[in-house]
């Protein structure tokens, strides 16, 4: 098969009565971005300029490019135009006639270009009409409800487009267009692959079994042949031959299917879990002659993987099992990396995901307002070991499931996504909404909600049943969050015995902290708190005039209604009002910190009633006050680095009572052989004079939660007083591994009269270019010790650290520019709670 790419250098110009000036544009790519690049529109990012630019959404673009083929191209039998991604509303024309219309980002489409191509030079144009204008009309004609029409710039259900591109409670308005994937021409003589599925079969002992269908796009089909090569590291270790079968009918695709063995299996596991040995997959398709027509390799990962729900005494469990064994997802969110499309990265995929994998993360939920993200994402997450749980692309709306089309359209969407991404070793469950079962269902269509009965034609029929003949061996979810026991419609029943749960109370709700401990269901896929990125975050987007979380622009630069209100309001709940502005933005992340930590640590400490969290969100698409653990910039927040702590395999926690005065220790483990090591703990007072101390060896369990301990305070507290006690815990394992500390406390943060000066010292040693090694004392108990360099980003082992007196902590820290010793000593500032008081 013959590819030739047509992406690279492109033209776009403004379309309608005549023609705008032709700015270069590249392919795959997005308008903004070729804007942007050209100087033609300012920094949306920027301040509030994102308002001025709401001309290019509401705008018509003209993509075009000419190209030369050989003549022998046209003799091929098939030439076809293969386009991986049109956003969104697209008139293909060729040589200057009209040969296809498109209206779904989020498909693959292929035209038959052969009879409209020349030798020579062609003309490709691609003109795409605003999909800003058709969804504000189709809404003024009949309104479908949804939630987040007013926040985003237009109701979206009505077009197969990235939702959130209309903006969203964290999201940059940016409506675009473009060809934001490859674009190619595919000519092939007797036949080409069209789709490969490889099923898994584990029941044997000491081998894998691969059952592999090659779909065939034959012409016509006499003698084909397909070979199937499995190989790890560059080693062949099974192989298969197998003849193409003509289709049975005019509707079905001749197919081959072959049978491969692998002895010896080297199993892929989850991060943390095990390693994740990959094999590639060889798929070549042979004429009678044995001559290559066509080739497809495919990256897989031996495991099992999906949902077990079994009935228990909580209800029934929602629990992943990998290779047989249980274990508990740990991870967040994710929505696309950049609210300009076209300008995402594979670079931007890595950093981010090995973000996660060094958080001790291990799955992400890729959201359904967002996008079917990039082949890169999968191979990363496949070779890091995140694990995926994979929306379809329905989000907070309600959607057309009675217009003309449209379910032909999205289950074509469905099976193109699903053939695209289903090999991956990290996909764990696909999903087929966000949140429509949180009250956008009801028994009919009212100005509120969709049909139960439209509901389970597009999530219980359509797209179930796309997953049943694409994945057969990956299991679907209608929709995130989801509890079958409790009916559909009814949303307001608690959730809590089966399935998974989105949990909002304490944010949208303004429920306490506390609240968390108070929630014992078995799968939480969302849940949040906001906090504003870092004070060099902020200075990018702001002007000085702006440095207040108050003003027009920090304000714009915060999308939920409720947003900057509502930090400073738990803020004033936990700390003291921050003595100026960047410590404030500081403070606001160790808020953020400190409520998904209260959650997870307490959900962790319920396995294996509870299975897993998913916090909302891992990542940003422009920098903004949000949910989020990574800025855009990709700093990490104090939340990231807090996840880091509570999503370790091994995790020492204390639950306070401060009714008692007690505090019950446990010892979460997740791992398949116990970890047995020192557990201790330190009761000191806020300045740092030991009150009393305890300790002993311990074991953990396996794949569990253990209460090691029940500390009584009462005589301490009554002597000392609560705001005047901190304790401080530690594990620190025997056969090696890192000490996993602590720190528990009965009073606010605020009320604790801690040390003015501390007295933290660090101690620097050049370990590298851009990186060095700190080490951290103190005089004083420290709480949310940070370090921080103006105008570097940093990126530390560990950071936010509660320093108590008497103990080293080392942290490694690179640096994004190379650096002396001394400068950087001089430039290191390691601030703590007390310094949010200052002015
Ligand atoms: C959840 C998500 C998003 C949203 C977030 C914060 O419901 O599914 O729609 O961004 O809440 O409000």
């Amino acid at each position: 098969m013959l590819e030739i790419d047509l992406g690279g250098k492109w033209v776009v110009r403004q379309s309608g009565e005549k023609l705008g000036k032709a700015i270069t544009a590249t392919v795959p790519g997005d308008v903004f971005h070729d804007l942007l690049k050209a100087g033609a529109i300012c920094d949306p990012f920027y301040r509030d300029n994102e308002t001025s630019l709401k001309w290019v959404w509401e705008a018509n673009w003209s993509y075009s490019r000419e190209f030369t083929i050989a003549a022998s191209l046209l003799r091929k039998q098939k030439v076809l135009l293969r386009c991986e991604g049109l956003d969104t509303l697209a008139v293909v024309k060729l040589n200057g006639k009209k040969i296809a219309e498109t209206n779904n980002q989020f498909r693959t489409w292929e035209f038959d270009v052969k009879k409209f191509l020349r030798p020579g030079i062609n003309s490709l144009v691609v003109d795409f009409s605003s999909a800003y204008n058709d969804v504000v009309k189709k809404q003024a004609e009949h309104p479908l409800p949804g939630w987040y029409g007013g926040m985003c710039c237009a109701q979206f259900g009505w077009l197969r487009k990235s939702a959130c591109n209309f903006g969203w409670d964290w999201g940059v308005k940016a409506v675009t267009c473009g060809i934001w994937r490859d674009i190619k021409l595919v000519a092939f003589d007797e036949g080409r692959l069209d789709h490969v599925l490889i099923q898994q079969d584990h029941r044997s002992k000491g081998s894998v079994q691969l059952a592999l269908t090659a779909a065939v796009e034959a012409l016509p089909d006499r003698g084909l042949r397909v070979r199937a090569e499995v190989s790890l590291a560059g080693k062949a270790v099974a192989t298969a031959m197998g003849a193409v079968i003509a289709p049975k009918s005019r509707t079905s695709v001749a197919t081959a299917q072959l049978a491969l063995k692998v002895i010896n299996p080297q199993l892929w596991w989850p991060n943390n879990m095990g390693s994740q040995p990959l094999y590639s997959v060889t798929v070549t398709l042979l004429n009678a002659a044995g001559e290559v027509l066509d080739r497809q390799v495919k990256r897989i990962g031996l495991r099992t993987l999906g949902l077990d729900r079994h009935k228990d005494q909580w209800g029934e469990s929602f629990q992943f099992m990998v290779n047989g064994v249980p274990f508990f997802a740990k991870g967040g969110n994710w929505i696309p990396v950049d609210g300009i499309m076209g300008r995402r990265t594979p670079q931007d995929y890595r950093r981010l995901v090995k973000d996660c994998v060094d958080a001790n993360m291990n799955m992400l939920r890729v959201w359904g307002g967002g996008i079917y993200e990039d082949d890169t994402f999968f191979d990363v997450c496949d070779e890091l070991g995140l694990c995926v749980w994979q929306d379809f692309m329905f989000a907070c709306s309600t959607y057309p499931v009675f217009e003309k089309g449209f379910f032909d359209n999205v289950r074509a969407e469905g099976v193109d996504n699903v053939r695209r991404i289903r090999h991956h070793a990290c996909l764990a469950l696909w999903c087929g909404n966000n949140e429509l079962e949180c009250g956008l269902v009801g028994e009919k269509w009212t100005d509120k909600c969709m049909s139960l009965e439209d509901y389970n034609r597009l999530f219980n029929e359509a797209i179930a049943q796309v997953v049943k003949a694409e994945d057969p061996q990956r299991d679907y979810w209608p929709g995130s969050p989801h509890t079958p026991d409790v009916a559909l419609t009814d949303w307001k029943t608690p959730r809590s015995r089966s399935g998974d749960a989105h949990l909002w109370e304490v944010w949208h709700g303004k429920k306490p902290f506390e609240w968390y401990r108070t929630c014992e269901h078995r799968f939480n896929s969302e849940f949040g708190f906001q906090s504003f990125p870092e004070p060099r975050t902020v200075r990018g987007y702001t002007a000085p005039e702006d440095r207040n979380v108050t003003s027009f622009v920090m304000e714009h630069h915060q999308r939920s209604g409720i947003g900057n209100a509502t930090i400073m309001q738990y803020m004033l709940d936990w700390f003291r009002l921050p003595g100026d502005f960047d410590k404030l933005l500081w403070t606001s992340q160790i808020l953020q910190g400190m409520a998904i930590k209260y959650a997870v640590e307490h959900w962790r400490r319920s396995m294996p009633r509870g299975m897993g969290t998913l916090y909302w969100q891992i990542n940003d698409n422009w920098p903004v006050a949000s949910w989020s653990s990574i800025d855009f910039h990709g700093n990490w927040k104090a939340l990231h680095y807090m996840a880091k702590n509570f999503f370790a395999n091994t995790l020492i926690s204390g639950l306070e009572n401060k009714d008692a005065k007690t505090i019950e220790v446990h010892l979460t483990h997740d791992g398949g052989k116990a970890v047995t090591g020192r557990y201790s703990w330190v009761a000191t007072d806020v300045l740092g004079k030991l009150l009393a101390k305890g300790g002993k060896v311990v074991k953990s369990g396996v794949n569990s939660n253990k209460r090691i301990d029940i500390i009584k305070l009462d005589r301490i507290v009554a002597r000392y007083g609560e705001r005047n006690l901190l304790v401080w815990l530690e594990f620190k394992p025997d056969h090696g591994g890192e000490t996993q500390r602590n720190l528990v406390h009965f009073a606010r943060p605020k009320h604790l009269e801690l040390a003015r000066e501390p007295g933290i010292r660090n101690s620097v040693v050049k370990t590298g270019e851009k990186s060095f090694r700190v080490t951290l004392s103190t005089r004083h108990p420290s709480l949310w010790s940070w370090l921080e360099m103006r105008g570097v980003a940093l990126r530390c082992s560990h950071n936010f650290i509660h320093l108590r007196p008497g103990c080293e902590y080392v942290v490694t820290v690179t640096t994004d520019k190379a650096m002396s010793q001394g400068k950087f000593e001089k430039r290191l500032t390691v601030n703590s709670l007390v310094d949010t008081y200052r002015d």
